[in-house]
């Protein structure tokens, strides 16, 4: 296969990862959609292998190349660089029938020869995602406001213990049928009124297991092997530290652990192998779903976000919240998870603000709190002290060095590093590969 490197579409290399150990994590400081899929795009030029590690096809993540766009759910974004493998490690939750639409939708060169996936991994069924759309409704006012990509249901599944794993859909299909079975079974008890075509489904199954043999593999050994091998590894982590089952505002989380720790339980991989942990910082705030959003603009200005910044989901399609950036909440995310570096992205959608607010510190009670609540109903009652930075006015569109973005948009950026104490290493301002100012 001829390196891509060679074909002039691509930037040289970069050796931006693996300097000092084989594994590098990309992963979102925030609420989801901060462009992580653009900045694992940026060092995927780097990377032997890109893994996801948590999360399914609820996750949505862009990439731009020249005048293609894809869309990935499931995919590691780096599979978009030929010699650069994907895996799909044991801590994801697959729903095949979506994965392989994605694969054909995305038209990637050799890509079944180039994806492993790991035979740890749950299955997502289209039951899960019944089940998913039909606790949404029960919630009513409260709802989570879920994907409905199933996800919650079949990491429940595997907490207690009746999920189907790809190991299982690639062993014993009677012994597979009989789990399904049971698991219909199971969830019929709580909703007597999902619809399952038992034996249709078993009979898609039957099919979809033979498509998906051939990229199956033991993924702990594997990436050990390629560990030893001096490979160079990305992980690429899906939603945020603010939606991340233990450390975000509970309930309103997904059902993984989408901060640091997801890389060591999503993939086998020891922590001390772990090098970089990148931070993807948005330059304002969104978030889809429900939940207190402290710093949330529900005027005109969040309107301006919402527009210039094309906030809207990419699996649902839904309208993002948008708000002023929360730096109280990024002191917290850090605190989480170590960042070496952040990437900050979107500055371009704040060029044609008069007045720019950061929210630095929360009081609850007239006290000043020196972390994030863990609960909604605190983080409802939240004030917020801001600080007021003089906007810059001008496109900074076609930048390319910082010393050629405006001096008060270098001064945001540096406000940013200052507050939290971690340098930032890119700034994003545009949706295409080489819009990025790396930061020496
Ligand atoms: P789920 O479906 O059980 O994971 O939903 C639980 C919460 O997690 C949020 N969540 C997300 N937030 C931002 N982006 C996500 N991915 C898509 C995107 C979202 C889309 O990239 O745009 O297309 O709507 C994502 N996935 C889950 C979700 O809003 C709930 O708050
Ligand atoms: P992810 O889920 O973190 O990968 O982010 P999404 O792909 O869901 O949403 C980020 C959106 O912002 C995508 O449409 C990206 O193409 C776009 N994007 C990323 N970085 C930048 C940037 O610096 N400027 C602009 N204007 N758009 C960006
Ligand atoms: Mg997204």
């Amino acid at each position: 296969m001829a390196d891509h490197r060679e074909n002039g579409t691509v930037p040289a290399k970069m050796k931006r990862i693996g300097e000092h150990r084989p594994v590098t994590v990309v992963l979102g400081t925030q609420w989801g959609d901060e462009g992580k899929g653009k900045i694992v795009d940026m060092l995927g030029v780097d990377a032997d292998l890109c893994c996801r590690c948590q999360g399914g096809n609820n996750a949505g993540h862009s990439v731009h190349v020249q005048d293609k766009h894809y869309a990935f759910h499931l995919l590691p974004s780096g599979v978009v660089y030929p010699s650069c493998k994907g895996v799909i490690g044991n801590g994801v939750v697959i729903h095949l029938p979506d994965l392989f639409k994605e694969m054909n939708r995305n038209k990637i060169e050799q890509l079944e020869e180039r994806l492993v996936i790991s035979d740890r991994a749950h299955l997502v069924f289209d039951l899960h995602q019944q089940v998913d759309g039909m606790q949404e409704s029960g919630r009513g006012q409260k709802s989570i406001g879920t994907t409905k990509k199933g996800i919650g249901p079949t990491y429940s599944s595997k907490a207690t213990r009746n999920g189907l794993r790809i190991s299982d859909l690639i062993g014993d299909f009677d012994k597979f049928s009989e789990k399904f079975r049971h698991l219909v079974e199971h969830y019929k008890q709580m909703f007597p009124e999902i619809d399952v075509k038992v034996d249709e489904q078993l009979k898609v199954y039957k099919d979809l297991r033979e498509r998906v043999r051939p990229m199956v593999k033991e993924t702990v050994s594997y990436l050990h092997t390629a560990i030893k091998e001096n490979k160079k590894i990305l992980v690429e982590c899906a939603q945020s530290t603010i939606l991340d089952i233990d450390f975000g505002l509970y309930p309103y989380v997904t059902s993984s652990n989408c901060s640091v720790g997801g890389v060591c339980t999503g993939l086998g991989i020891p922590p001390h192998m772990v090098g970089d942990v990148f931070g993807v910082v948005k330059a304002y705030l969104t978030r889809v779903g429900a939940g207190g959003f402290p710093t949330e603009l529900l005027d005109d200005q969040g309107k301006l976000l919402q527009e210039r910044g094309g906030e809207y989901g990419v699996s649902t399609g839904r309208l993002r919240r948008c708000g002023w950036l929360d730096l109280a909440m990024l002191k917290y995310s850090n605190m989480i998870n170590g960042f070496s570096g952040l990437a900050v992205t979107k500055l371009d959608i704040l060029d044609v603000f008069e007045e720019i607010k950061v929210g630095v510190a929360y009081i609850l009670n007239g006290q000043r709190l020196n972390t994030f609540p863990a609960s909604d109903d605190d983080l409802q009652n939240v004030e917020v002290e801001y600080l007021t930075l003089p906007g810059w006015k001008v496109s900074t569109e076609n930048a390319r060095s910082f010393s050629e973005l405006p001096p008060d948009a270098q001064h945001y950026i540096r406000t940013i590093e200052s507050h939290i104490g971690v340098p930032v290493r890119w700034v994003g301002v545009g949706k295409d590969r080489d819009s990025v100012i790396p930061i020496p």
